[in-house]
């Protein structure tokens, strides 16, 4: 799917026309027009085909065009033009979170600031705070924008990375030259963010699967060729890798290319401890260099005396020890998953109807679906009025009439106010099947405050879960400072679930956050957070998440049956 691509490209041109100063009409239609491409539970490339562009929101004529163009050669020209119009370091300066086209403008035609750094130096030496609408908060704000950029230059979220490795793998599936294919790498770990994909096959004909691999329809370039190696950069600026090796390494090429590094120099001790040398090509003799394993990862890890371990946990954080124990969690499975909780509906500022997730979703095969929609005073995004609540809460009654083995249950994501009160009554929150109670706005807290805040809140018996709970985004809001130690003990004895949630940009808690909850005992719920039918599938994030930070089947809320779901939540 292009979907998010093309979005990218006319929200990127919205900027660049705000910071020529076009007028608000134009800006407006592109901006309309990404957000309704973003959420579209359709592919683009399937609309553009069928002729079908104009009916989305904000797409006329010209757009249409545009975004046509985009679809059939990965580039825009007027895009290009427009790009070329303005310095380059203006537009590097929008990459910066929270930094718009208005402020950019801003800077450059009143202090000639042209690029990062200088725009760094301005911030240091107190400039900005002179100019109208600035001040020495944002100052701070940018100076930490400057440096979550720097942390996540160069990488992609998780997603983008995956859709973009698991479309090239069904290419490659198509190479009859190809015996074996994987992923490998921080992709085949599913690491939160991803710097470069990487792909593995075997064959005895590798100078053919290169000349395969090079003719892919998304590749922008190639960066090198060889008959081991070859690397490409895809028309989104995606690098790929791929190695090619014989059918007899392949396990122990797998095993070497899915890193991670520091996990493999340990593995590489540990082979010669016990008299083994450990490389891409297999598992040697020390000594006499003979081959012994390396056609599966399996066999490798088995021969040096330890269990498999899951890629997922392959980062040097005591997975080896655990290993050579044989005291490895058996991680949580991708399709253990039985429902999701965070989805938002068209109650609130979801896409769909109730009835539309429901039947999308049992056919997923999910056995339940719990509808969280936004409480009264999150006004941005639709939050439901106290009435609206009871008026839901009878079509959820309905759906659920209409269906047989399925059950949707009525949710709701209700905001903690900045006091750690919640946004409505218990009365209200009474009604519903299961209240998350979620941060969403006042970010900026003493780690006490937000730590009393949080914890002021689930201590609320009517909270069930506690929704995103450090609100970071990735590469664009850092997580909050909690007390994460006593927001999780609080947790336990409130019996409330924390939440991994699996919208890509959130991952909220993380692995580490994660594993952290488990050794204290605490128990979690996955939820996707839901706006659309297409981010449902976001769930395997989530997994994958959980996985990461060493989570078993029973720490996860959705992988009981409903009976048990509803026994719960009847607590
Ligand atoms: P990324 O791409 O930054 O998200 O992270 P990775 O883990 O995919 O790193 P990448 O693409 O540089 O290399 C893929 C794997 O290859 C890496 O996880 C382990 C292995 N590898 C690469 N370079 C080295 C190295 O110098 N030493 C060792 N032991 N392994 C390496
Ligand atoms: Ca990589
Ligand atoms: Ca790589």
């Amino acid at each position: 799917m292009k979907n998010q691509f093309v979005a990218d490209v006319l929200y990127q041109i919205a900027d660049l026309l705000d910071l020529k100063g076009e007028i608000f009409f134009k800006t407006r239609a592109y901006r309309t027009a990404a957000q309704a491409i973003e959420v579209l539970d359709e592919d683009i490339e399937v609309v553009a085909k069928e002729g079908r562009l104009r009916e989305i929101p904000g797409v006329g004529e010209a757009l249409a065009k545009k975004i046509k163009e985009l679809i059939d050669t990965g580039k825009l020209e007027y895009f290009e033009k427009l790009k070329k119009e303005i310095p380059v370091g203006l537009l590097n300066m929008l990459k910066i979170p929270g930094l718009g086209p208005k402020k950019v403008a801003a800077v450059y035609q009143h202090l000639g600031v042209k690029t990062i750094e200088q725009l760094r130096q301005a911030c240091l030496e107190g400039k900005l705070r002179t100019l109208d609408g600035f001040g020495e908060t944002t100052e701070n704000n940018i100076l930490r924008g400057i440096q979550l950029l720097e942390k996540t230059r160069g990488r992609v979220l998780l997603n983008v990375a995956y859709e973009d490795g698991m479309k090239y793998i069904d290419y490659l599936k198509q190479c009859n030259e190809i015996q074996r294919l994987s992923i490998a790498g921080s992709l085949r770990r599913m690491k939160e963010t991803i710097g470069d994909i990487d792909i593995l096959a075997s064959s005895d004909n590798p100078d053919k699967v290169m000349d395969y691999f090079v003719e892919y329809s998304d590749v922008q370039r190639v960066l090198l060729k060889g008959s081991t190696k070859t690397s490409v950069v895809l028309k989104d600026d995606l690098q790929v890798d791929l190695r090619v090796v014989k059918e007899e390494s392949f396990g122990s090429a797998l095993q070497y290319f899915t890193g991670s590094k520091e996990h493999n120099v340990k593995m590489r001790g540990i082979a010669i401890k016990q008299g083994f040398k450990l490389n891409e090509y297999g598992l040697f003799d020390k000594e006499t260099n003979e081959y012994i394993v390396g056609k599966d990862e399996k066999e490798i890890y088995n021969k040096l005396g330890l269990m498999y371990i899951e890629p997922e946990l392959r980062e040097n954080r005591g997975e080896i020890e655990m290993a050579e124990k044989h005291k490895l969690p058996k991680l949580i499975m991708y399709n253990d998953v039985k429902g999701d909780f965070h989805v938002h509906s068209n109650w609130s500022d979801g896409s769909e109807s109730i009835q539309t997730i429901a039947e999308y979703t049992q056919s997923k095969g999910y056995e339940y679906i719990g509808i969280a929609d936004h409480s009264q005073s999150l006004k941005v995004a639709r939050g439901l009025s106290e009435e609206k609540v009871v008026k839901k809460i009878k079509e959820v009654e309905k759906v659920n009439k209409k269906l047989l083995d399925f059950k949707v249950l009525c949710g709701t994501e209700c905001d903690i106010k900045p006091d750690g009160s919640l946004d409505y009554s218990d009365k209200v929150l009474k009604l519903f099947d299961f209240v998350y109670a979620g941060v969403h706005s006042t970010f900026k807290m003493t780690r006490e405050e937000m730590t009393k805040r949080v914890t002021k809140a689930i201590e609320n018996e009517h909270v069930d879960f506690l929704a995103h709970p450090t609100c970071r985004l990735i590469g664009r809001r850092e997580p909050f400072d909690l007390d994460m130690e006593q927001v999780i003990d609080v947790a336990k004895e409130t019996n409330t679930f924390l939440e991994i949630n699996a919208f890509p940009d959130r991952l909220d808690l993380n692995d580490l956050h994660a594993r952290l909850g488990k050794e204290k005992g605490v128990k979690f719920v996955l939820g996707t957070d839901a706006h659309s039918l297409t981010h449902l599938d976001f769930m395997q994030y989530g997994v994958a998440t959980a996985r990461r930070g060493w989570l078993e089947k029973k720490d996860v809320l959705n992988t009981y049956p409903l009976k048990e779901i509803e026994r719960f939540l009847s607590r």
